[in-house]
This record gives structure tokens, C-alpha cells and sequence, in this order.
């Protein structure tokens, strides 16, 4: 199965944080880079959410659903709902229309500035789908030229469609590739098909399989972008992914995203009604840590809807509803965009400069790591009130770097006095792993409630960076 490993641009090229300077890879694969070339790689991903870390708490993306059919059968997926590949299950979006698609998107464009990447990620397969995909970003390249097009598929046509894709200017697109074993291809999806005839068993997942590889090289010879979706199922593919890892960076994929099945019952998929469990977040970053040294992995998935909106943190899908959005009429400027775009560059610059100050020159002999839970609504700021966090980035600190690990959702805990008790002892158990809270506020009640759990409430409104590092001091001190 193995192709020759090629010369290739990938993540690696630019260190394992986005924003820190370009490095060799030492197995020597991106050695033909240039500082020029590295800074053109830099400059391509710089606005797109999913494919920098550092972008996300920037800039926003949106999806629209204008693509139903499918062509596999994952054992994840209902049909009911959206593509799992690229979507939380269990979600279902309103189906629009390119011409509905591209009048939304040129409201939200306006409405968002800082919304950047137009995404189309189901809810079928958007190349099972072709004449609705392309119609959707042929207008929108059309009509809204700054906003970059973003396609998310399982890989199968992706061969018949490169030439459409590198034409209309696509530069991003993910494949999900959860095996390159037929065997274990065969747990996973249970038909195929392809070139009118259905496939089943091993003989679908080799189809597929070999289908998705030869969609990777392709990207990689038209110069595209590709991420690599995998999804973990314990038991199944778990033990495999780091050979996966190890196949897609040979074949130039920009960026891994390992992300954990979701099966509740409910959902009504095969794996939901079998029992198949999904990982637990200690076993996903487990494996995520394992794939590390090979290539930079994405640990910022939010795995959103396929009408998704906003920053990845945030799904404001339900202010655009579709009888909604088709009343509000578009206001796209490109240049009040172009204005907005700047302050934010400025804005990250500064960040930028605030963080160096306070990680260069670090030195810390201590090995301690801990974790620390943050409230943000963006900007890379801790800034977001403990009682109106709906989800904490969590991060490792162990005291010359500050690095995102994941991300945890919670239940709000201000909400009007209903069940606070309740939500305090799922919020403590969703971060009982961290040793503080960073947030911008907290209440006298949840203050103690955290430090009878062991966990510090820190107060700050400053750079994410700072104020971890600067609990961190402290921590060690004591406990070092
Ligand atoms: Fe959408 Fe996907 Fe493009 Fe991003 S999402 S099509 S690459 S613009 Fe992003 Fe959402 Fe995760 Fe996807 S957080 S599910 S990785
Ligand atoms: Fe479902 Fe997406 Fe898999 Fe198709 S590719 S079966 S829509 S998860």
C-alpha cells in the first residue's frame, strides 16, 4: 500500500505552533522550503480557522448545506442527520439551494467580517454532489473573491474533480481517512458505491481506501492543502491511527485532525446501536501526542454543523436560520472586510508581541506540566466571565511554553439560578485534570466550589499566554 514518501510542503515546515518560525524536519522532507516558501504556506493558512490554531481565536467560518446525497455508508452515520465526517452527529441542517447558499453567505459576510472561510461539509458528500457544490462556490468566488473555499469529502470522487477544484480556486480540502487497512476499512463503512454498483465488506473499503490516497496525492500534486479527518473508534482503528499518521505525511497532508466518534444511541447509527463506545479524552490525546512527532496535529475541531457559523467556539447557525437570512439583505463590502481584516492583523501582532515577552527567553528546568481551563470568547485573551463560558480551551503550561492541548464543553453556569449546584459538579468534572480556571470574573460561590475541588479561580483579563504562565510561577513555588 505504501507509496515512496515525496519532497513535500507540510505543517512541519512551520513548527508545531503555526506562528513560531519555520524549522527542518528531520527526516529532511521539507528541505527544499525556503524561508520565501514557508512564509507563502504561513500566508495561506493565516486566515482559515481550522488550519491555524492561532487563526481560530481570530476568525470565523461558515458552512452551507447544500449537498444530501452520499455515495458510502459510514457506520457512524445516520442519514437522517449530517455528515458525520465533518459534523457533531445528531445535527440537522436546513438544505439550501447555490443560489439560497451564496445569499447567505454574502449576508453573513457582511454581518461577520472577520468570517473567512466558507466551508461546504454535507449534509451527504459534497462530490456526490458536484453540480450543487460547485454552482455554491462558482457564485461565491464570483461574488465574494476574499473569502476562500473549503471543501470537506470522504474521498471518493475526489480524482474525477480534481481539475474543478485546483480551477475554481479551492485551496483547502479535507479528506476523513479512519484506516488504510481494507480489514479494518470493513468495520467501519459498510457499502460503497462507485461507478453505478455497490460494494460491500472488504471489497468497498479497498475501492474507497485506495480512492482516498490516490485523492491525497492529487491535492498534493495540484499544490491544494489537505487535512486529514480521522475518526478514532476504539477497538477498531485506535492502535492504527499513528500509521495513518505515518501514511498521509508521506503523502503530503498538511494537518492531521484525530477526532472522537460519537455514538450515542439515540443518533440511531450502527456503532450508536451496537454499543460501540467513543474514546475518552485521555485516549484521544494519547494517540494525538503519539502522531505529534510526525506532523502537526489539529486538537481545535469543534466538529460543527454542516450550517455552521461563527467562531469555531460559537454556533450562531441559529441567528441565520433560513427564513431568517432570506429576509436580511446583503451587505458585502469588500473593503470595509479588507479594513476589519487589518485591525485584527494589528490586533494579532500585538498578542504576538505580548506573548514573545513573556515566553522568550524562558529557561525552566522544572519538568512539571500542568493543565489550565480558560474562559474566551477570542482574540487570545482570557476575557470571558466564568458563569457564561459554554466551553473551556484547555492548555499545558509547564513553564517555557504554553501550548493548546483541547477544548471542553460545559453547561453554562449562569442560568437564571436553575441548577447551578448541578452544572458547578459537571463543570468540576469536566476540568478536574486542570489545577486552575483562568477566566476574566467569578462569583464568590463557584470561587470556593473550584477551590474545595482543587482548582484555583485566577482573575485577569490579559494575554492567554501571560496569565498561565504567571499562575504557573506561582503553582511551582508551592507544589514544585
Ligand atoms: Fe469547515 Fe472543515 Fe473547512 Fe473548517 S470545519 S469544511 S476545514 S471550514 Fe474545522 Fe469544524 Fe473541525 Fe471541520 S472545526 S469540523 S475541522
Ligand atoms: Fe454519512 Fe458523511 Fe459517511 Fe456519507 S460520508 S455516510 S454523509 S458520515
Amino acid at each position: 500500500m505504501t507509496l515512496p514518501a515525496t519532497n513535500i510542503l507540510t505543517s512541519d515546515s512551520l513548527g508545531d505552533q503555526d506562528s513560531i518560525p519555520a524549522k527542518s524536519g528531520n527526516c529532511g522532507c521539507d528541505s527544499s522550503t525556503t524561508p520565501e516558501m514557508d512564509e507563502k504556506l504561513r500566508e495561506r493558512i493565516a486566515k482559515h480557522p481550522c488550519y491555524s490554531e492561532e487563526a481560530h481565536h481570530h476568525y470565523a467560518r461558515m458552512h452551507v448545506a447544500v449537498a444530501p446525497a452520499c455515495n458510502i455508508q459510514c457506520n457512524y452515520c445516520n442519514r437522517k442527520y449530517d455528515c458525520a465526517n465533518e459534523s457533531r452527529p445528531g445535527v440537522v441542517s436546513e438544505l439550501l439551494t447555490p443560489e439560497e447558499a451564496a445569499h447567505k453567505v454574502l449576508v453573513i459576510a457582511g454581518k461577520i467580517p472577520q468570517m473567512t472561510v466558507l466551508g461546504v461539509a454535507g449534509p451527504g458528500d459534497p462530490l456526490a454532489n458536484p453540480e450543487k457544490t460547485f454552482r455554491t462556490f462558482e457564485l461565491i468566488a464570483d461574488k465574494a473573491p476574499d473569502i476562500k473555499l473549503c471543501l470537506s469529502t470522504n474521498g471518493l470522487m475526489l480524482t474525477e474533480y480534481i481539475d474543478r477544484i485546483k480551477q475554481l480556486n479551492i485551496d483547502h480540502v479535507t479528506i476523513t481517512l479512519n484506516t488504510i487497512d481494507p480489514e479494518i476499512g470493513a468495520q467501519i463503512y459498510s457499502w460503497v458505491h462507485y461507478k453505478r454498483k455497490r460494494y460491500r465488506g472488504v471489497e468497498g473499503a479497498k475501492i474507497l481506501l485506495e480512492k482516498q490516497l490516490e485523492g491525497l496525492q492529487a491535492l498534493k500534486e495540484a499544490d491544494i492543502l489537505c487535512k486529514v479527518n480521522s475518526v478514532m473508534i476504539p477497538g477498531i482503528n485506535d492502535k492504527h491511527l499513528v500509521e495513518v499518521n505515518q501514511a498521509i505525511r508521506e503523502r503530503g497532508a498538511f494537518l492531521h485532525n484525530i477526532m472522537p466518534l460519537i455514538s450515542a444511541p439515540e443518533h440511531g447509527t450502527h456503532f450508536g446501536l451496537t454499543g460501540q463506545r467513543g474514546p475518552t479524552g485521555k485516549e484521544l490525546k494519547e494517540v494525538q501526542d503519539n502522531c505529534s512527532g510526525n506532523m502537526k496535529m489539529m486538537r481545535h475541531c469543534r466538529q460543527c454543523r454542516a450550517d455552521a457559523v461563527g467562531l469555531l467556539g460559537e454556533d450562531r447557525s441559529q441567528e441565520f436560520t433560513k427564513d431568517k437570512f432570506l429576509e436580511m439583505t446583503p451587505e458585502y463590502n469588500f473593503e470595509t472586510r479588507q479594513e476589519v481584516h487589518e485591525g485584527i492583523e494589528k490586533f494579532r501582532e500585538e498578542i504576538k508581541a505580548a506573548k514573545d515577552k513573556v515566553l522568550t527567553g524562558k529557561k525552566s528546568t522544572n519538568n512539571l506540566k500542568i493543565l489550565v481551563a480558560v474562559a474566551t470568547k477570542g482574540g487570545g485573551l482570557v476575557n470571558q466571565h466564568f458563569g457564561h463560558a459554554k466551553e473551556f480551551q484547555v492548555y499545558e503550561v509547564d513553564g517555557n511554553e504554553v501550548r493548546f492541548v483541547s477544548h471542553r464543553k460545559i453547561d453554562q453556569y449562569c442560568q437564571g439560578g436553575y441548577s447551578e449546584a448541578a452544572t458547578a459538579d459537571n463543570i468540576m468534572k469536566a476540568i478536574a485534570d486542570c489545577k486552575a480556571v483562568l477566566v476574566s470574573k467569578i462569583g464568590n460561590c463557584p470561587k470556593e466550589q473550584l477551590e474545595a475541588a482543587g482548582i484555583k479561580a485566577v482573575e485577569a483579563y490579559d494575554v492567554i499566554e501571560k496569565v498561565a504562565l504567571e499562575f504557573y510561577e506561582q503553582y511551582v513555588q508551592v507544589n514544585g
